[in-house]
């Protein structure tokens, strides 16, 4: 496909809640989108880097460039057929993967388009529905946070995760618990907890949770192997998993017995297909990671979790949930039962809606290929 254009746009969004994660709050979000056009389609991608290097080395700020200056111009020129070709074309960029994903996803989409198929199909998922769970912030109180699961679970999400923090974790599944003993719990400690806490982190197995998500470093292995032989509970890393190659060594060392996989955090649609089908091979189930998107990385995100291997509800929850106005059309919605409904429409399965992402656009750079004169 020839690439006629590459529009990034910064836009800003206000989240409808705060979120408050062990590294910090987020208010606002500074959303990345780049819109990639060929031969008259558009294809859609949204950077899930956030407005810090929190979660990862990526913000908003690091991106932006990366994109305009490196992966921006690469992609422009080059005629790529498959979303699948952009990791070569992205090769000699080291890192930056979330940016990288940004332009890979839309890449695909473009080739779903193309072929009139749902993205879903085109990347070989074999669902028809996803199911959700969601990611409950850290909270003022434990009284707001008990009233907070009560509202979710009646609109039917299927897995309740609570971001914890010392000082903000087993009273809190003591309370979760004695309320309601039965439901699918697991908790998110984004890196909070150090070898120290090794003891107090064995105490988490007294809550029947699902799983302890990336209680040790962000970029660390063999620490979390140490604590998942003292743990009955499953770890499942996030931040520590980057690539095939990553999932493979967690696996052996037995790191954990489930894996979060993000776009944005592995690099794109191909990276993401990989580990999940390491993960699948090794029979270690995965889920669907989120990082807060506007309705077009969610679009991707749902389609990503029809692989056959997403066997866990993911963070993927409706679009009201976050904002008081999504940029997609229809917004994304939950089921009574916790399920989002795969769009059987060709590519991403949930138009833009362009007007409202103009307006709410703070800047914007257009890319094209060199015209070579002569
Ligand atoms: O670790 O899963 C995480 C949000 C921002 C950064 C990291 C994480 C999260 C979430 C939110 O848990 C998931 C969502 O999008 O609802
Ligand atoms: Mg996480």
């Amino acid at each position: 496909m020839k690439i006629d254009a590459i529009i990034l746009r910064e836009l800003r969004m206000p989240l409808v809640n705060p979120f408050e994660t062990s590294f910090g709050v987020t208010r606002e979000r500074r959303i990345l989108l780049a819109e990639v056009q060929s031969e008259g389609l558009s294809g859609w991608g949204e950077c899930t880097a956030g407005e810090h290097p929190y979660f990862s080395g990526e913000s908003t700020d690091t991106a932006w460039p990366i994109l305009l200056q490196e992966l921006g111009p690469l992609l422009a020129a080059e005629e790529p057929a498959h979303g699948g070709d952009c990791p070569k074309i992205f090769r000699r960029i080291r890192g930056n993967r979330m940016a990288k994903a940004t332009l890979e996803n839309a890449i695909w989409d473009l080739e779903a388009q193309r072929e009139g198929i749902p993205l879903a199909s085109l990347l070989g998922g074999v669902r028809t529905s996803i199911p959700c769970g969601v990611s409950l912030g850290i909270q003022p109180s434990i009284e707001e946070l008990l009233t907070l699961i009560e509202r979710e679970l009646a609109a039917g999400y299927l897995r309740i995760k609570l971001k914890c923090k010392p000082g903000w974790d087993v009273e809190v599944f003591e309370r979760v618990r004695h309320r309601w003993p039965g439901i699918v719990l697991s908790c998110d400690a984004n890196s909070a907890y150090r070898l120290g806490d090794a003891d107090h982190l064995v105490s988490f197995d007294a809550f029947d949770l699902l799983m302890i998500e990336q209680p040790l470093w962000s970029d660390d292995f063999f620490y979390h192997s140490m604590l998942q032989k003292r743990l009955e509970t499953p770890i499942c890393l996030d931040e520590s998993i980057h690539n095939r190659r990553d999932v493979l060594a967690a696996i052996e060392m037995g790191s954990c017995r489930i894996v979060n996989i993000k776009l944005g955090r592995v690099g794109g649609f191909s990276e993401a297909i990989a580990v999940h089908n390491a993960a699948q091979e090794r029979g270690i189930p995965v889920w669907c990671g989120g990082m807060l998107e506007t309705g077009i990385g969610r679009a991707h995100n749902i389609a990503l979790s029809t692989l056959e291997n997403f066997t866990l509800p993911g963070d993927i929850s409706a679009s009201a949930r976050y904002w008081a106005d999504d940029i997609v059309e229809p917004e994304v919605t939950v089921s009574s039962y916790g399920e989002i409904e795969i769009p059987d429409i060709p590519g991403r399965g949930y138009e833009v809606r362009t007007d409202l992402i103009e307006n709410l656009t703070v800047r914007k750079e257009t890319i094209r290929a060199l015209e070579l004169v002569g």
